[in-house]
């Protein structure tokens, strides 16, 4: 035994001897730990300091009681990455049990057309060559118009978007491992839910970039983000990242599953729907200032916020302080990773006179992202239908990457401008 080892040891008797719950911070009686006690806690697996205190909290937009997400404070962000524990996440099979659980038990099945079927325990995955990526994840429920309170909150308005670092076996491995047999077309993937969630992926996008994660930000993956694994589809729309996946069956057609058909599927105002859009378009919102972060006085005043596309790299981000009259170019404060959030600074002196703020950003293939308006005539969608709503089905269902204005008031308070 190494030293490390009998340290370990000899903490977890104390502990036991202690009668602390290893991993926890109560006792089992019940009563608070020893200062001594909690110091080994801490010095074993590390919690932030008891003055930081930002949170998710339950999204203003989701349908209970099955569907539940909860939103990321974007307005705390810096860098461009999530902290694991304040990642966004998403549930459709909400009240259940979380599925996953031991990772000992946990059997990826992969099947369908291929040559040789095969079942990989979550160890032998993590024995094939490793792929990694900075990537975001972004629901095609964020950003939708909320009316009231819920409005004046970039947490909740913009919050269903978090990036991490995301490793695991490259699905194209597996995938060539087990042999694609002739008209292999589309990879269908599910989860253990009980709702047997389940998405249809082209076979040319899961031959690309796809990752079938084990690991988020150097740990494994968070047991609400789809413990012991989950797949990620670099840039596309989140309901494609199967969690606690379970079974790739290799197929000829796509499915037109639950969650891709009739509830992700973008709906046209003459009740058609656009199936299968999968990327994310190009989007940024600036984090600060913005309706939790007010200006505190005249003068000096850094402009900052996230930017990123489906489509690569964010190649510029361009601000406007006088509501889209002129743009300036932001800085990007690396690194500048394609499909991931990138941070944008701008320099800003505050006169102390009313003005709207806002970001666009454009991405390495020239596409620009669109105002409300213009995304609204590129949806079909009449202006006095862009009203706020609540609920499904919506005007806007689509993904919405428009331009977010904040309206910077006298006395240094943020409003959310889009409807104004
Ligand atoms: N098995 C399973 N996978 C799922 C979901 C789910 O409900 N069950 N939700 C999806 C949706 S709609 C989104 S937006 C992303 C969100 O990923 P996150 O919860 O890790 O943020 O997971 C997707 N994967
Ligand atoms: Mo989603």
């Amino acid at each position: 035994m190494n030293s490390t080892q009998s340290d370990r040891r000899r903490f977890l008797k104390d502990a036991a001897l202690a009668g602390i719950a290893v991993g926890g911070i109560t006792s089992a009686s019940g009563q608070a730990p020893t200062s001594e006690s909690r110091h080994a806690d801490i010095s074993a697996y590390g919690e932030r300091s008891q003055f930081e205190n930002s949170v998710r909290v339950t999204a203003a937009f989701h349908d209970p009681p099955k569907d539940h997400s909860s939103v990321t404070p974007l307005q705390d962000s810096v860098g461009i990455i999530t902290p694991s524990g304040l990642h966004f996440w998403e549930d459709h099979d909400f009240g259940n049990p979380l599925p996953g659980g031991d990772p000992r038990q946990h059997r990826l099945l992969i099947h369908g057309l291929v040559d040789r079927p095969t079942t990989y325990l979550w160890e032998d995955l993590k024995r094939l060559p490793v792929g990694s990526g900075v990537y975001f994840i972004e629901s095609k429920s964020n950003s939708k118009p909320l009316k009231g309170r819920d409005a004046e909150s970039v947490q909740q308005v913009h919050g269903k978007t978090s990036c991490s670092e995301w490793t695991g076996a490259p699905l194209s491995l597996l995938l060539r491992e087990a042999g694609l047999q002739k008209g292999a077309k589309w990879a269908l993937a599910e989860g253990s839910d009980s709702g047997k969630y389940t998405t249809s992926i082209p076979i040319e996008k899961a031959m690309e970039d796809v990752l079938v994660a084990y690991a988020q930000n150097g740990e494994s993956v968070r047991p609400q983000n789809g413990y012991p694994l989950r797949l990620i589809v670099p840039g596309w729309q989140g309901h494609n990242d199967v969690k606690w996946l379970r079974r790739i069956k290799v197929v000829d057609e796509p499915y037109m599953a639950k969650w891709e058909s009739g509830s992700s599927a973008d709906q046209w105002p003459d009740g058609k729907a656009r199936w299968f859009r999968f990327e994310t378009g190009p989007k940024s919102i600036i984090t600060r200032p913005c309706p939790e972060n007010r200006l505190s006085g005249h003068g000096y005043c850094e402009i900052t916020g996230l930017a990123w596309s489906g489509g690569g790299k964010i190649l510029k981000v361009e601000v406007s302080t006088d509501g889209g009259r002129s743009w300036k170019q932001a800085r990007l404060e690396g690194p500048v990773l394609p499909m991931a959030h990138t941070r944008f600074c701008f320099d800003w002196n505050w006169d102390g006179e009313e003005a709207v703020l806002q970001s666009r950003c454009t991405d390495e293939r020239g596409e620009i992202q669109p105002s409300l308006a213009e995304l609204g005539r590129h949806m079909g969608v009449p202006p006095d239908q862009l009203e706020p709503y609540f609920g499904f089905p919506g005007k806007l269902k689509d993904h919405i990457n428009a331009i977010q204005p904040w309206k910077v008031n006298w006395d240094g308070s943020v409003r959310n401008a889009l409807f104004s």
